[in-house]
């Protein structure tokens, strides 16, 4: 089935299509995501429409094959003109640097790596071409939507002149999925993946999942939850596993499976999971050989041992790396990797949650296997809205770190808020560490400072079986900027942004300016409206939607958000300097001097940081509780200038995602004010001040926000 809109466009529908193109067009409903391919009215376009342009591939991998599809593909609805497979006077040719005319031209392409590409207008054995070329065929996957990308957002051929290579090698999405069908934190519904159907069942949708992910640079998928079920590794769902594997393998991207420790036992009859024991290593030594028949380029294991209920080395007192080791090497002999999540944290700890990770894993630095990557969270908590850099980056020096975003929004208003992730990606890997001269997180995950060679960047996806993957239009950005800002993390959120916009919508200021004006404050009035100032944790318990500053009543310490906030009559804040639990010491000592004072801390990070009085000036000159109450009055203000922005787009957008957005932009001012007015509400029962003159006071009392109830919120597991 053809999804994407016809290769061969009539007339009729050209014209029809560029008249769409210029006044608001046809419905959509958000499925195309940025590679809709409708026609532009851009010159570049226009000049493929005159040009007799053709697709000629060299070379007939399925790789080359996919690539040069979905070039004819675009070109053809970006151009109005079929554009067809082959040899034509002025081609785009696509090959790997082996085809003899191209190494002729001696082009510099040693540092191109297996995955870069370089694009440009050049002569080619006597005809003017434009050549697309790698030193492999995924090189040139990557450059056929380079290629695409450029005219999509108003780049005309006779220039192009690109050069890329990724800076991070495994550029991977977490899919929370369960064989259920469930998706953990997920709320764009059902999991893609029809687990029942598979493996004979193969849903296109599975095909147009790769082209997204090879679009924007992905290159590994892991598809079942890091909260594991143990029947993922039985020959059933191997198989299953296993055409994924084989649909996904043409577009660069390699199926992982998140492994559940105590699988010998489950599996294989063992009376024990214990690295250490001979029989536990050879029976996953046995699993691998059989996963690798199934799928012979199967990436690896991803584990999440010993954290909130999952098993793992620690219960036979062995160490994280002694579990990392033994599954590394059931999955050596193959070229596999384990990626080993960081993220624990135990109830039989009385020591700060933020601390915990570190105080594991620092120890371990150098003592891990070289097939294995250390995964950690962006911070030391939990995806909250802002968090300062994780302490582990840059202080495990002899072991490879890979980054972990959530790219779904637990903690940031679920599908229905719009915050474009890009600029918290940006500042946590901008940040420096300070353990070595320029270090800054992008430079430890992309291995240049500390010379590693395998390096990564996850995600935890956002995609589900929504029309539109990812729960609405602006969430399909936090998708795209992950992919973009994995392969290079350098690249900044604005200009990804950029991209995005004019790919989604089109390649006109008029548009892209004012969304991407909306999404470069996005996330920013998210953090003013739940948790200003370097506030942590105080949603809901559970679900995690909406406020719930007051929760004090739950089993685990550290589940409770007061645990976080720490607001008392005196003032709010969790110390973590000297005073208090010291974790700000896990950073490099500079960095730790200055964040140990509140008055070299980063505003934005003071109370994740200190304990401080309700009447602390603040840089403003306003007391740090006349501050907060400003906060949360931007953070709701910040909405309702999106609305009036989006309102203004209306006829520059198609109906179908225009109403939708407008419809959730209303409910997040309304859900903002919801959480300025109950989060005031309990502060000023905490620390008995007044409110600021002229202040709008919260709608109702803090007895009626402590009583919603949200039941069955998406996402949340039971
Ligand atoms: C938390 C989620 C939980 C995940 C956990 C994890 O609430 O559902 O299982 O992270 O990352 O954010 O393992």
């Amino acid at each position: 089935m053809m999804l994407f809109g016809r290769l061969v466009v009539t007339v009729a529908t050209l014209v029809a299509g560029l008249l769409l193109s210029v006044g608001t067009a046809r419905a959509e409903d958000g499925y195309d995501l940025w590679m809709r391919y409708r026609p532009l009215a851009t010159a570049g376009a226009t000049a493929l429409r005159h040009d007799a342009q053709s697709v000629e591939r060299r070379g007939d991998t399925a790789t080359l094959r996919v690539a040069a599809d979905e070039l004819r593909r675009g070109l053809t609805g970006l151009s109005g003109r079929a554009v067809p497979e082959g040899p034509s006077p002025r081609p785009i040719v696509l090959a790997t640097t082996a085809d003899r005319d191209v190494a002729a031209l001696r082009l510099p392409t040693a540092t191109l790596g297996d995955e870069g590409y370089s694009i440009r207008p050049t002569s080619l054995g006597g005809r003017r071409v434009t050549l697309v070329t790698a030193n492999t065929d995924r090189g040139v996957l990557y450059g056929s939507f380079a290629l695409l990308r450029y005219v999509q957002t108003g780049g005309n051929l006779d220039r192009i002149d690109l050069t890329s290579t990724p800076r991070v090698k495994m550029r991977v999405l977490n899919h929370w999925d369960n064989l259920d069908g469930v998706v953990e934190r997920g709320f764009a519904g059902q999991s893609l993946w029809d687990w029942w159907s598979l493996p004979d069942f193969r849903d296109p949708r599975y095909t147009d999942y790769a082209r997204a992910n090879a679009s924007i640079g992905i290159n590994g998928t892991v598809l079942n939850n890091v909260n594991a079920k143990v029947e993922s590794l039985t020959p059933r769902y191997i198989a299953k596993a296993a055409a994924l594997a084989d649909i996904f393998r043409p577009y660069g991207i390699r199926v992982y499976l998140s492994a559940r420790f105590s699988a010998p036992i489950e599996l294989g009859g063992l009376k024990t999971a214990d690295p250490l024991d001979p029989q536990v290593a050879a029976w996953w030594k046995a699993k691998a050989d059989e996963i690798y028949r199934a799928i012979p380029d199967f990436g690896g294991f991803l584990v999440k041992a010993n954290s909130e209920g999952q098993p793992g080395p620690r219960d036979y007192h062995r160490s994280h790396a002694d579990g990392a080791n033994m599954l590394a090497a059931a999955v050596a002999p193959h070229g596999g990797i384990v990626m080993w999540r960081a993220f624990v944290y135990a109830e039989t700890d009385p020591d700060d949650r933020a601390k915990q990770a570190y105080t594991e894993f620092k120890p371990l630095d150098g003592k891990f296997a070289r097939n294995v990557i250390v995964q950690v969270k962006n911070g030391a908590i939990d995806f909250q809205p802002r968090e300062p850099f994780h302490p582990l980056f840059g202080a495990m020096p002899r072991t490879p770190l890979m980054i972990e975003f959530q790219i779904t929004k637990e903690y940031l208003g679920f599908a229905t808020h719009l915050a474009y992730l890009g600029p918290l990606f940006a500042e946590t890997l901008s940040s420096e560490t300070m353990q070595a001269p320029g270090e800054t997180v992008a430079k430890v995950v992309d291995g240049s400072i500390e010379g590693h060679r395998l390096t990564g960047m996850a995600g935890v996806a956002n995609i589900g079986r929504d029309r539109d993957w990812a729960g609405s239009t602006f969430n399909q950005a936090n998708w795209y900027a992950f992919g973009r800002m994995a392969w290079d993390p350098t690249l900044g959120a604005a200009p990804v942004a950029r991209e995005w916009a004019a790919m989604t919508f089109a390649p006109s200021p008029a548009i892209v300016d004012p969304v991407v004006r909306m999404m470069m404050g996005s996330r920013e009035a998210v953090i003013d409206y739940m948790t200003p100032l370097g506030l942590a944790h105080v949603m809901a318990t559970g679900h995690h939607y909406g406020p719930g500053p007051w929760v004090a009543d739950l089993k685990r310490p550290e589940w409770n958000p007061v645990y976080y906030h720490r607001a008392d009559k005196a003032g709010i804040g969790f110390d973590r300097t000297k005073t208090g639990s010291n974790a700000v010491a896990q950073y490099a000592p500079d960095l730790a001097r200055r964040l140990a004072d509140p008055a070299t801390t980063p505003e934005r990070e003071l109370l994740w940081f200190h304990h401080v009085p309700w009447d602390r000036r603040m840089a403003s000159g306003r007391t740090l509780w006349a501050e907060m109450v400003h906060d949360y009055d931007s953070g709701v203000a910040y909405v309702g200038d999106m609305r009036r922005q989006w309102d203004g787009l209306k006829a520059q957008v198609d109906a179908g995602r225009w109403d939708k957005t407008a419809t959730y932009l209303a409910i997040q001012e309304r859900e903002a004010r919801w959480w300025r007015d109950a989060s005031l509400a309990y502060w000023v029962s905490v620390n008995g001040l007044k409110l600021p003159a002229g202040t709008v006071p919260p709608e109702h009392d803090l007895g009626w926000y402590e009583s919603q109830k949200i039941p069955y919120a998406p996402g949340n597991p039971q």
